[in-house]
């Protein structure tokens, strides 16, 4: 399998996490694709329409976008406990995914805005409306972290992949001020699949 990859990305980190935490990340090879909503990367264009990382490209060439739909194929490619369980909790892990999901389309909506869209044509409320989005999203993790315990699965790969984002490029945003999220954070940032993907 090929996964057209980028560093910076968390949606791309959430795929490598998973790929570490069941073992399969040796059947898959990365293709560093730099990503720009203003410089597309042809490559890239080919496979996915929506030019955006993560792209995997499975061994019988489907290519499968976005972090989502890989997360969930890949998770039936091995025999060992599911990260996207079935019955009941799959709604509440699926429902989680989607909230750390909207958590970094806006912090990446806010990062394309500061590093991509020329000064005189930023709109201060647009942004101030996606920051309200993340912390107000933020707000909801740290209500329900303390009931995670020692569950880690797709829901709590994306919660770590939204406060390794913010570290990354919003250092200032002070998020560790939701002490039960930063204390939750504190003891997954320790797992091998997320200390090799510290985004860079
Ligand atoms: O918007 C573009 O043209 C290029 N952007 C991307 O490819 C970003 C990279 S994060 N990927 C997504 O937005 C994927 C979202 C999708 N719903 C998914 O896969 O879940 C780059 C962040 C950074 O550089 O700081």
């Amino acid at each position: 399998m090929r996964l057209w990859h980028n560093p910076a990305s968390p949606f791309v980190r959430k795929v490598r996490i998973l790929l570490r935490e069941t073992n399969l990340a040796s059947r898959v090879e990365e293709i560093n694709t730099p990503v720009s909503p203003v410089n597309p990367h042809a490559e890239l264009a080919a496979k996915n329409p929506l030019v955006k990382t993560p792209a995997l490209e499975t061994d019988d060439s489907r290519v499968l976008y976005d972090s989502s739909v890989i997360c969930d194929y890949l998770d039936t490619l091995h025999s060992g406990a599911k990260l996207i369980p079935g019955g009941a909790a799959r709604w509440d892990a699926l429902r989680l995914e989607s909230l750390c999901d909207g958590i970094l389309d806006a912090a990446v909506l806010c990062r394309y805005e500061t590093a991509v869209r020329p000064e005189a044509l930023r709109w201060n409320d647009w942004v101030n409306g996606q920051l309200t989005k993340i912390r107000n999203g933020l707000d909801a993790l740290a209500n329900e972290a303390p009931t995670w315990g020692n569950t880690f699965g797709i829901g709590q790969i994306g919660a770590a992949c939204v406060c390794g984002y913010l570290d990354f490029r919003f250092a200032d945003e002070n998020w560790r001020s939701r002490a039960a999220l930063a204390a939750w954070y504190e003891s997954v940032k320790q797992r091998a699949s997320v200390a090799a993907t510290v985004p860079a």
